[in-house]
């Protein structure tokens, strides 16, 4: 297979091959495209009748599925990422939603916006960490989305995570204009810093819902240890820069496996300098927030 196919031609080569001879194992395929290689995991299956509800959310994947547990899937998926770094865990999901989606969630968020807020730590006031997050945004809940676009993201993050849906806070929805930014900052919170905490935040996937002609980039500063034995400034964009792309998904992980925060988690948005930035945060954290909301 020549490599300068697309993305598209590469599924569907893979694809047809599936048709043509039922896979057994878990299959893991590499394809080229214009910045880099892509990983795509595919498990074996078997088909059968899926819902108009599944269907959004299978894909296009024609992969046989197996007998699955009570709350598991009737489908195989197939959602392509790529490692973009390990120190912060964060990986890329190209295309992640569709520009229709997008659209939607910025025309339903654009109603609402608001100056953004930070968590205050001890000692700290509106007033003393004004510049630090000029973005506006505005909180959604998927449960409260009558068009059913956030709840079949939050099923995918769930399912790219495998963190259930319920371990997720509310989106936040954040419009950067020219100039606006976020100076690099930790999601997790240390309770050294801002006391003691019920839940933790594990992970954040942001949901690029526009492109950025120029700037906004996520910046991971510490990225592999780097900047880390400077006297880094806050407001610097250095390290690992992704450039938001309308639809991809980016997940980083804030905290190690054994639950202590990842010094290299640190991240930020760099100032937009041309166009408009919207993305969809989504922090995910180590308890049910279902339960804590009924508590
Ligand atoms: O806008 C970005 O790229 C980063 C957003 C962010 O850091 C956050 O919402 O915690």
């Amino acid at each position: 297979m020549p490599m300068a196919q697309t993305c598209s031609q590469t599924h569907k080569f893979f694809t047809e091959r599936a048709k043509q001879k039922p896979q057994n194992g878990i299959r893991i395929f590499f394809f080229l495209r214009e910045n880099g290689f892509y990983g795509s995991m595919f498990l074996p299956y078997h088909q059968s009748p899926r819902s108009r509800l599944l269907e959004s959310l299978a894909d296009d994947t024609e992969l046989e599925s197996v007998p699955h547990g009570k709350k598991g899937d009737p489908f195989t998926s197939s959602i392509p990422f790529q490692v973009l770094s390990w120190k912060p865990r964060t990986v890329l999901y190209p295309g992640f939603a569709t520009p229709e989606q997008c659209e939607i969630v910025i025309k339903r968020a654009k109603a609402n916006l608001k100056p953004s807020t930070l968590a205050l730590r001890k000692g700290e006031t509106a007033e003393n960490t004004q510049g630090i997050r000029t973005s506006s945004g505005t909180f959604l809940s998927a449960s409260e989305d009558k068009t059913g676009v956030l709840d079949l993201i939050e099923q995918k993050i769930a399912r790219a995570t495998m963190i259930p849906q319920s371990h997720g806070e509310v989106f936040n929805i954040l419009r950067y204009e020219i100039g606006q930014r976020y100076l690099a900052h930790y999601d997790a919170f240390n309770p050294a810093e801002y006391g003691p905490q019920k839940s933790q935040r594990i992970a954040s996937f942001l949901l690029y819902l526009s492109d950025v002609e120029e700037g906004g980039e996520t910046k991971f500063p510490y990225e592999n240890g780097s900047n880390m034995d400077i006297n880094y400034d806050f407001q610097e964009c250095i390290g690992l820069k992704v450039k938001p792309r309308q639809g991809d998904g980016l997940l980083f992980y804030s905290l190690f496996p054994n639950g202590t925060i990842d010094q290299t988690s640190l991240h930020g948005s760099c100032p937009v300098i041309t166009g408009e930035k919207w993305v969809a945060t989504k922090w995910i954290r180590d308890q049910d927030q279902d339960q804590d909301q009924e508590e």
